[in-house]
């Protein structure tokens, strides 16, 4: 994970302070690329606890198609609720105290925060228990999971990118176009959050499978560790049912950015020494996509540095 390191020095010393926006505020760089051999170890960072089983449940909430975060949250997994929560609040239905800007206003006012807290719990045991509401609010649009399993054409019909994929890989592995993409133009405006994955190929040599990500936006503090691990996850799934080994995981950013109020965190995680990467053990079957369950990864020796907690920007 050294490169990972090298970018947020490359960000502190080169980065343009740059407003966003969130109205955080970030400093950053354009354009940048990082390198992952899967075969010296499954990246996930040690200068921090980065919490593998969030990463797992997301991946396979993409991979199984779906956009509701009830999923999610059945997984104890909250990373997305803030998007969903952010939907049902500036609706019509919504009765309850002004959350305009929660996200900023949570950080700088303890009492707004005890309220925001109550309102964000009311959301989620509304989506886990009512289907009506969950339908409406905890969907997040057409986002990854959508683009990734069943893309709509303009004829009406829909594409299942990732089945096709790995269909590709084994029958025409020297193939240029192993893509799947998530940008689809028409349907950002439904989206929670315009994809910051936007697309990935896939390359197969002598046995090994790589993959390359694009990556339009990143906060390098909070999201990037958890994409690195996940599209490496990724890779590690599309290898076993391809039956193929892994290869390399290449990350190409554009605007790769530290958050303002990350700095101290950034700071604190760089003064710490790395120590070795754990390795991923895949258990039971990997042949369809909807019966995969998180509790098939396990991580071996994984001990990171403690959890370093920051604020994620809305
Ligand atoms: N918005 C922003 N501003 N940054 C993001 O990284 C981001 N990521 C999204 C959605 N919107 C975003 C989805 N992925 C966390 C990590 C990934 C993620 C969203 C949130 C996060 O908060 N991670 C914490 C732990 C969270 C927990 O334990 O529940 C961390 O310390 O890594
Ligand atoms: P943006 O749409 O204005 O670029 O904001 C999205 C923010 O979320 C940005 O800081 C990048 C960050 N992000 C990640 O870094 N990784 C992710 O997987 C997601 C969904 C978001």
């Amino acid at each position: 994970m050294k490169v990972y390191h090298e970018l947020c020095e490359k960000i502190l010393s080169e980065g343009t302070k740059k407003e966003d926006r969130t109205c955080v505020g970030t400093i950053s760089i354009f354009g940048h690329q990082m390198r992952f051999d899967l075969s010296e170890g499954f990246p996930l960072l040690t200068t921090k606890r980065v919490p593998f089983k969030l990463i797992a449940s997301e991946l396979l909430w993409f991979i199984k198609g779906d956009t509701n975060i009830r999923y999610l949250l059945e997984h104890n997994n909250h990373i997305w609720d803030e998007w969903a929560f952010k939907n049902w609040v500036e609706s019509d239905v919504y009765s309850g105290p002004d959350m305009t800007n929660f996200g900023i206003r949570a950080e700088e006012d303890s009492s707004f925060k005890q309220r925001y807290l109550q309102q964000l719990e009311i959301f989620r045991n509304h989506v886990l228990q009512d289907d009506v509401f969950a339908a409406k609010f905890g969907d997040l649009g057409n986002v990854y999971g959508k683009q990734w399993r069943e893309w709509k054409t303009s004829s009406g019909e829909t594409v299942d990118q990732l089945k096709e994929l790995v269909e590709a890989i084994k029958n025409n592995p020297d193939s240029r176009r192993l893509i799947v993409s998530a940008w689809n133009p028409e349907d950002i405006p439904s989206m929670a959050l315009p994809p910051c994955h936007t697309m990935f190929q896939f390359y197969v040599a002598e046995g090994k499978l790589s993959c390359h990500l694009y990556q339009r936006s990143g906060d390098v503090f909070l999201g990037i560790p958890f994409n690195i691990a996940s599209y490496a996850l990724l890779t590690h799934i599309i290898a076993e049912m391809t039956d193929l080994e892994v290869g390399e995981f290449i990350h190409t950013i554009g605007d790769a950015h530290i958050y303002v109020n990350h700095l101290d965190q950034v700071n604190q995680m760089l003064s710490r020494e790395e120590r070795p990467l754990p390795s991923l053990q895949i258990s039971g079957e990997m042949k369809g996509f909807s019966d995969l369950e998180v509790t098939q990864f396990q991580l071996e020796g994984y001990n990171p540095h403690p959890t370093i907690k920051a604020p994620v920007a809305v």
